[in-house]
């Protein structure tokens, strides 16, 4: 006969489940409370992670112990703790989740935890505090920590998010989402990587285009490959001088992303001087007229998925070869502390089209990119110089008049200095 216990421990293995929910930390999350709630549990606290390129983690602290998950979403599979104690009756929370997760195959092994006859009760008095827990109880309000993790295998930037998705859309290219976070607002998410937020996109935005922008006598001719957001696209119209702006952007879905839910970003969609093309960027640069742009601006993602042939020698020649004689090359690029390989290797690229002396780096700071270190790398073509302004009054009066928040005349002279590190991967 089994004696009596304190808790109850169902070890369940789900396998051959939905790969697509068991990489969704938002649906998991509402599964696992939901599977929790359903069972009559108390909800304290949900705890989950996603872990970038795939898998989450999670933990539901209820009034009668948890309900954990770690799923492994190449194999279809979660392992998942379902800890009960009292009257609770943890199969209820099986049966939902072998449900929602569509788990064609299963299997569970239950054992009692804390076996009161190998146990020897001491006299610690638990009443008041009981009565306390019981005053404070509200099950209908609960901490939810769900995180959005942006990470290689060694370094992470985590984002706590409401838990909310506005978009999620699985394009022909990538994975696009719309989520929230507390911190940063709404956000653009490609295939698990954080592109932009509302509240830090500026950092971005104003210093891919304006060094850019000020370091040309009267730029007329921008082209941006990439920059589905529209975040570019709105710096770059604040020039007067400039009379028109081709954008091309591989994925549609992006743009209409962004366009419903983050409007204060995609806020020049519509301007008369934009012409919008929604197509491959590598394949408009194979084709592109020589001698056409006074500045181009690469506002890609990481060079995995579609932005990967973005970091090629092919594709920056093409770039240099429609430049006009005297023109200016932006290229999103990378961080020296996140992504060296990638960082230095573009570099490499630049100098080797543009020349040694004409592959100039900017840093800056974005907080919810890894490491915070961020890059625009650039290749100089004809005598343009970027890291000393010739106007910084012209620069002070237009930062003023168009209320900028990250872009200064000091920002701008700044960014172009190379810490020794920095040097050093690029020599
Ligand atoms: N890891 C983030 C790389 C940045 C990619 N581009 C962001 C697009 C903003 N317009």
């Amino acid at each position: 006969m089994m004696s009596k216990a304190l808790g109850n421990h169902i070890l369940v293995e789900f396998m051959n489940c939905e790969p697509h929910i068991m990489n969704d930390v938002a649906a998991i999350e509402r599964d696992m409370v939901g599977a929790a709630q359903k069972a009559g549990a108390t909800v304290i606290n949900s705890t989950f992670h996603h872990f970038s390129p795939y898998g989450v983690s999670g933990v539901v602290v209820i009034q009668e112990s948890h309900l954990a998950i770690h799923t492994w979403p190449e194999y279809g599979y979660a392992a998942v703790d379902l800890f009960t104690c009292g009257e609770m009756n943890a199969w209820i929370s099986f049966d939902h989740l072998k449900e929602c997760f569509g788990a064609k195959s299963y299997s569970a092994l239950e054992m009692k935890r804390g076996s009161v006859n190998l146990l020897t009760r001491n006299d610690f008095d638990i009443t008041t505090m009981r009565q306390k827990a019981a005053e404070w109880r509200n099950p209908e309000f609960f901490t939810r920590n769900v995180w959005f993790t942006d990470k290689d295998d060694d370094q992470a930037l985590s984002l706590r998010f409401t838990g909310d998705v506005f978009y999620d859309v699985q394009s022909p290219f990538q994975r696009v989402r719309i989520l929230e976070s507390y911190k940063y607002g709404k956000m653009l998410a490609l295939d698990d990587m954080v592109m932009t937020t509302e509240k830090d996109e500026f950092h971005y935005h104003e210093m891919i285009s304006h060094p850019a922008l000020f370091s040309l006598d009267e730029p007329k001719d921008v082209l941006v490959i990439g920059g589905g957001d529209g975040g570019t696209v709105r710096e770059i119209l604040r020039h007067t001088s400039v009379q028109s702006v081709t954008m091309v952007e591989i994925d549609g879905h992006v743009i209409e992303a962004c366009k419903q839910f983050l409007p204060n970003i995609a806020s020049a969609f519509n301007h008369p001087k934009l012409k919008l093309i929604v197509d491959d960027g590598i394949a408009f640069m194979k084709n592109a007229k020589a001698n056409s742009y006074d500045l181009i601006i690469v506002d890609g993602s990481d060079p995995v998925g579609p932005a990967e042939g973005l970091f090629s020698v092919d594709f920056y020649t093409n770039c240099y070869n429609a430049l006009k004689e005297k023109g200016v090359l932006v290229a999103q690029g990378e961080s020296p502390k996140f992504n060296e390989k990638a960082f230095a290797e573009l570099n490499k690229t630049l100098q080797h089209i543009f020349g040694k002396n004409n592959a100039p780096i900017s840093l800056f700071f974005v907080p919810t990119y890894p490491t915070g270190m961020w890059s625009f790398q650039y290749g100089l073509k004809g005598n343009v110089a970027v890291s000393r302004l010739k106007d910084s009054f012209r620069v002070a009066a237009f930062v003023n008049q168009e209320g900028l928040r990250y872009y200064n005349e000091n920002i701008h002279e700044a960014s172009f200095a190379t810490p020794n590190f920095v040097k050093k991967l690029v020599e």
